[in-house]
């Protein structure tokens, strides 16, 4: 494998920030030179969690960049574009056109899909770690509402299935964009007639869907942005544990928030109640959450990465808890990786070690799980989750993902959150 001589914790820290710093455009972190020159809404997140305990000031004004690219429907687009380059990346602004829509903010240019709404515990964590007291105490006041009316459209235009779930409409929304999860969902949407043009390279990448993707989006896009159309005529709608536990997590972060702002917690404590109820209901099935497919395919039988998602709920029942991370533990996931945690079921034959999240490791959803076992005081599992991530961006760098089985380096390099959520991983074994 690619190997670099082993560095210690200063040096690694000071590589971390020289990438932040690289990556950082006067008012937000691009997830990656060259190949992503835009804002990402959960790379952000991830880059505001890993700012937090060293840079209140920065890791606020990541979240506000962000936020600036919000709708006023509450939506929280996946990507903000900056003018500069700004058709670099395929989709750019000509595509989805958001400044013709009536919702979208003036003078940004941004998509119309969302991404895992982490932004309330990213908050919640620059809050909990501030360096500087009274920038976290303005920043929750000032993005308090803000993340309440996401939460609301969430709710609202989001919850296609009536359960108490939010719905991703596109697998671009989920983050694990090319997980085999979506690959049954996706045979239902016809592929576009113009092919896939992507600019970057896409080595790493299953190359059967791309057309579906933009379909997807123009699709959705031709339908003006609309929540009747989304319910009603829309050909991908799917229930993903990841981005509903991610929500759940938010909610608490929310309620424990809401007093800083002079707020009342119980609408998000309501909430909590109701997603955990749903997620039981709908997504759970033979030991694992699982994706569910609302145009008609039913549970998901893949187990990948996304079925830990509800793990984040600290008040997730004891005995599902411990069902869950037996299977994380077994050979089906870390048990048979030396370098932990494949974002997909091992044995499961989709599987592919170097295909994107078909089944490389990533630091994001490896630190989601380490905050997962925090949060059911698993200690054991804390360490081993810290000390494999450190591993691997000690031994191949900030790149973007890595083979599980060898741990060498895939994708991008000098990514911002495997360097962010690096610094944050190293503060936490520095406080011990
Ligand atoms: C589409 C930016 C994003 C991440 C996603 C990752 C990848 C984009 C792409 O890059 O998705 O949004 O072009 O494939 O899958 O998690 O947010 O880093």
């Amino acid at each position: 494998m690619e190997s670099r001589a082993a560095v210690d914790d200063a040096a690694l820290g000071r590589e971390a920030w020289a990438v932040l710093d690289a990556n950082w455009t006067g008012s937000a972190t691009v997830p990656a030179p060259g190949l992503y020159p835009h804002q990402w809404n959960w790379d952000s997140t991830f880059v505001a969690i890993g700012l937090a305990r060293w840079d209140t000031r920065r890791a606020g004004t990541e979240l506000l960049s962000l936020l600036a690219g919000q709708w006023s429907n509450g939506m929280v687009p996946h990507i903000v574009f900056r003018p500069v380059r700004a058709e670099a990346y395929f989709p750019g602004p000509s595509v989805w056109r958001s400044r013709d829509h009536r919702s979208a903010p003036n003078g940004v240019g941004t998509s119309g899909l969302t991404q895992p709404p982490l932004h309330a515990l990213a908050l919640w964590w620059i809050w909990r770690y501030a360096t500087d007291r009274d920038t976290a105490t303005a920043l929750v006041r000032r993005l308090y509402p803000m993340l309440v009316a996401q939460h609301d459209y969430l709710a609202t235009v989001r919850d296609l299935g009536g359960g108490g779930l939010a719905a991703i409409v596109h697998p671009w929304e989920s983050g694990m964009d090319d997980s085999p999860v979506w690959d049954a969902p996706l045979e239902a949407v016809p592929p576009a007639g113009t092919p896939y043009r992507r600019a970057e390279s896409s080595e790493g990448r299953p190359g059967g869907h791309q057309d579906r993707y933009v379909a997807l989006a123009l699709r959705y896009r031709d339908s003006g942005y609309e929540a009747a159309y989304l319910r009603d005529e829309h050909p991908f709608a799917v229930e993903d544990p990841m981005f509903n536990g991610i929500w759940l997590a938010s909610c608490q972060a929310l309620a424990e928030l809401a007093p800083v702002a002079g707020a009342d917690p119980g609408p998000h404590r309501v909430a909590v109640e109701r997603i955990r109820a749903a997620l039981l209901e709908r997504l759970w099935a033979d030991g694992l959450f699982r994706a569910r497919d609302l145009r008609g395919g039913g549970l998901s039988p893949v187990c990948t990465i996304g079925c830990f998602g509800p793990l984040l709920d600290r008040e997730l029942p004891a005995d599902h808890v411990a069902e869950l991370v037996g299977v994380l533990e077994s050979p089906r996931f870390m048990g048979a990786a030396g370098y932990p945690v494949p974002s997909c079921e091992i044995r499961a034959q989709e599987f592919d070690r170097s295909c994107y999240w078909r089944g490389p490791s990533w630091v994001n959803t490896n630190w989601l799980l380490r905050r997962a076992a925090a949060v059911h005081d698993l200690a054991g599992l804390v360490r081993v989750l810290g000390a494999s991530t450190l591993r691997l961006v000690r031994q191949a760098g900030f790149r973007e993902c890595f083979d599980p089985f060898d741990g060498s380096g895939r994708g991008s390099r000098d990514f911002s959150w495997s360097a962010a959520l690096t610094l944050d991983l190293l503060a936490d074994t520095v406080e011990g």
